[in-house]
């Protein structure tokens, strides 16, 4: 190929959250045959990983790729397929969705997205509405769902808004950005050899733990006794900020009451961290600017929305409230129009009464249906009603980014609702037990092949992913899919509303980009734009809670009838039933990020499974002791509550506590048979519950500090 030929592409990574800037050569041809970091992006400074390096060119070209839309000739699972047109397969998805509706309405038919993160979220919340069903399923019950909600009913609106470049101190709370948020770690990295204070509250040893001036290692699922005490501190010390308390805060008094029953050695005994560390950490704080950092430890867990609330309390009164150095608010341009604000946009809503049969919208108000963040369901309702058909029938599901059958805890619950269904399409890039047991699997576009605008709170900062080529074969964009398939269902009358108006992915980014003053022609060029934004402007940007204030004491819990007030709600194996504890004595911790994988995805490449080969679950050597677990061994882990044992390689080290075996996620083996490929063998959500303790706002369930145990499978060979 001629070099000259080549073009270099500025593009964002869309890969994981971070939104890196990358540069992108393409040869003559279209092909990306490098990816590097855009040290010109002020998202990622130059910051970059082998996910957006090897793993994104790899997926897109692999051999393993689809390319052709499938459908399913033998029995669902059989790995029978037949490769068809896209008339044909969207032919046949019209079909069958329209039957389905027409049978038992449009409530029957159901998305399932990852998030609102990327904009297959709203496609999908918006094509669904335009069939009259308001169920879309995100994945943020298990991720960032509890935090989100918290810090929306607080009113704080800090999500992603860390400014660590000009902090004085970092608290780090169930975050580990070395392996989740490269350039964030990057960041940290410089902020520490600036002098900034680096305080961790994490119960595994992180590299950020290993890096901080105090690591608090608090029992797993007790934090919020720690950030209790911290705000004590403040109250005690009268180092909040009183200022901003008395004008924009609602409930101090009721907080700092709450508050004073936790002194640093009531925190001490419920977390097991010494008292004058909590101590350290509150002064540290106290000092600021303080930047709270926050992540998924803390997160996706039954007690996830009170842990929240406590840490942004302390943010709201100690005066570290979108301020240089604390935690901005969420910035935009004006007339930037975000995929939030089109999921709540009335002209893409569906009527309130049918918004209010969303599944789950009954229990948690503030999480699914017309009121909630998102507006989505709540899933493992969703699951129930394809299994039981209560509160009403769920018949057909609609999948597109996302491994549900590997990602949601209880494999086997999961796999048994899809085979029950009338109708399984899923969107993916390879073929993954969730699509394993589709009738029609289509093929997805990847990062490369499709453009995206997005609103990135980091910086605050519009990030560009450009479609540096044309799709492998004839992959498709989730608009693309969206737009054919809703022509076919206005031809059969199976169109309720026309939510969706756009056309194209071009029609789209510019209906989000608006009147913001940014132009599509700058982002093609940077692969980003940055927009002017003001810190602090209270007066102006009210905080968009009923009190029109920061609540300390959330107006939206008391009407709930829940604690309006933050509070230590002691986790699952504190609660559980003495008998329980007996039989499983340790506690299990999900989700540790590897470098290599972004959850289920990129198991397929070699370069990744050299570099990580087994799913590894970390055990304490007097846990290992008590166990007769030799580095290297084959366990079984089993946890209460849940449907079946996994096998996991014991890695024995004092990373974790002893007591406490640390593993990751989203193992499954695409070399292995179908349609399971290993997925209830290796992948740690085969041995989880999804009908657990449920926090009460989000309907999350605990994705750590499960009660489990553990015992010996294979030695090490
Ligand atoms: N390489 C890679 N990067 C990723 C991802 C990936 O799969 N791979 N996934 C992306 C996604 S979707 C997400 S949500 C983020 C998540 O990334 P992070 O927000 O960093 O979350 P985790 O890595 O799950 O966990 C962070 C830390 O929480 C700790 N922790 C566990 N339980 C507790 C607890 O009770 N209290 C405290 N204080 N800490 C606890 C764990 O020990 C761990 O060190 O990563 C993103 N980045
Ligand atoms: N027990 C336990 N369970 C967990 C977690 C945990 O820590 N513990 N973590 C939770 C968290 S934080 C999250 S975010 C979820 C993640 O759950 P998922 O979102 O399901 O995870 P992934 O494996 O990253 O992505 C799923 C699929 O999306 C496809 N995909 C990737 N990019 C695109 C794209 O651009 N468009 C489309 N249409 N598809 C794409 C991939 O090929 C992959 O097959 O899992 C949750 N589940
Ligand atoms: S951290 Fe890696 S996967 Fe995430 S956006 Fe950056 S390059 Fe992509
Ligand atoms: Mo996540």
């Amino acid at each position: 190929m001629d070099a000259t030929a080549h073009r270099v592409v500025p593009s964002t990574c869309w890969e994981c959250s971070a939104y890196c800037g990358s540069l992108v050569t393409v040869d003559a041809a279209g092909k990306a045959v490098k990816v590097a970091p855009n040290p010109a992006s002020p998202v990622s400074r130059g910051a970059f990983c082998v996910k957006g390096i090897r793993a994104l060119p790899e997926m897109t070209y692999q051999p393993a790729r689809l390319t052709h839309p499938l459908r399913r000739v033998g029995a669902r699972g059989s790995g029978r397929w037949e490769r068809v047109g896209w008339d044909a397969a969207l032919d046949e998805m019209a079909e069958n969705l329209a039957a389905v509706r027409a049978r038992h309405g449009g409530p029957a038919l159901v998305g399932a997205v990852s998030g609102a993160a990327f904009s297959r979220g709203p496609v999908m919340a918006l094509l669904m509405r335009s069939l009259g069903s308001p169920n879309w399923m995100i994945n943020q019950d298990l991720c960032g769902g509890c935090r989100a909600v918290s810090d929306r009913i607080t009113g704080t609106a800090i999500t992603g808004g860390e400014d660590v470049a000009n902090a004085a101190c970092l608290l780090l709370v169930g975050r580990n950005p070395a392996a989740a948020d490269p350039p964030q770690w990057m960041e940290m990295k410089r902020a520490k050899e600036r002098g900034c204070k680096v305080v961790v509250i994490d119960p595994f040893r992180t590299q950020a733990a290993e890096l901080a001036d105090l690591w608090l290692r608090p029992r797993p699922g007790t934090d919020a006794a720690i950030a209790l005490a911290m705000i004590r501190h403040l109250v005690v010390a009268g180092a909040w900020d009183r200022g901003f308390v008395a004008r924009h805060c609602h409930g101090f008094d009721a907080l700092a009451e709450r508050a004073a029953r936790y002194t640093p050695e009531t925190a001490a005994a419920i977390t097991g961290v010494p008292a004058s560390d909590i101590a350290r950490a509150s002064e540290l704080y106290a000092a600021g600017p303080s930047c709270f950092v926050s992540g998924h430890g803390i997160d996706a867990a039954s007690n996830g929305v009170q842990t929240f609330r406590a840490f942004h309390a302390l943010v709201a009164i100690s005066g570290n409230l979108d301020r240089v150095g604390g935690n901005r608010r969420a910035k935009r341009p004006p007339g930037f129009r975000t995929w939030m604000d089109l999921l709540h946009d009335p002209r893409f809503r569906l009527p309130e009464e049918v918004e209010r049969r969303t599944i789950g919208a009954d229990r948690y108000p503030l999480w699914a249906g017309p009121l909630g963040w998102q507006t989505a369901c709540h899933n493992s309702s969703v699951l129930e009603a394809m299994l039981t058909g209560e509160p009403y029938p769920v018949r057909a599901l609609y999948a597109s980014g996302v491994n549900i059958a590997v990602m949601y805890p209880d494999t086997r619950r999961t796999l048994a609702a899809l085979r029950s269904l009338d109708f399984l399409c899923v969107a993916a890039h390879t073929m993954t037990p969730t699509a394993a047991v589709a009738d029609l699997v289509l093929p997805k576009t990847t990062g490369l092949e499709e453009e995206e605008v997005a609103l990135t709170p980091k910086v605050p900062c519009v990030t560009y992913t450009a479609a540096v080529g044309p799709p492998q074969g004839e992959a498709r964009s989730d608009l693309d899919i969206a737009v054919g398939l809703l022509d076919r269902m206005r031809a059969l009358g199976a169109v309720e509303a026309e939510l969706l108006p756009w056309r194209s992915r071009e029609e789209f980014n510019r209906f989000l980009i608006g009147a913001s003053g940014i132009s599509m022609e700058a982002l093609r060029r940077d692969g980003f734009a940055r927009f002017p934004y003001e810190l602090g402007d209270f007066e102006n940007q009210v905080f968009a809670t009923p009190t029109g204030k920061v609540e300390l004491h959330s107006t939206q819990l008391e009407k709930l009838g829940l604690d309006p007030l933050p509070d230590y709600v002691a986790p699952l194996d504190r609660q559980a039933a003495p008998s329980v504890r007996e039989a499983y004595p340790l506690l299990l911790q999900t989700g540790i990020r590897e470098r290599t994988y972004h959850h289920s995805r990129f198991r397929e490449q070699a370069w990744a499974r050299k570099v990580s080969p087994d799913p590894k679950v970390h055990v304490h050597p007097d846990t290992a002791a008590a166990h007769g677990l030799r580095d290297g061994a084959w366990v079984a882990v089993e946890a209460a509550g849940g449907s079946g044992a996994v096998r996991l390689r014991a890695a024995v080290s004092d990373r974790t506590q002893p007591g406490v075996l640390t593993t990751g996620v989203g193992w499954w083996l695409p070399e292995r048979p179908g349609p399971e490929f290993g997925a209830l063998d290796v992948n740690v959500n085969a041995a989880l519950s999804y009908t657990g303790r449920m926090d009460p706002v989000t309907g999350s369930v605990d994705t750590g500090a499960i009660p489990c145990r553990v015992r010996l499978v294979a030695e090490a060979q």
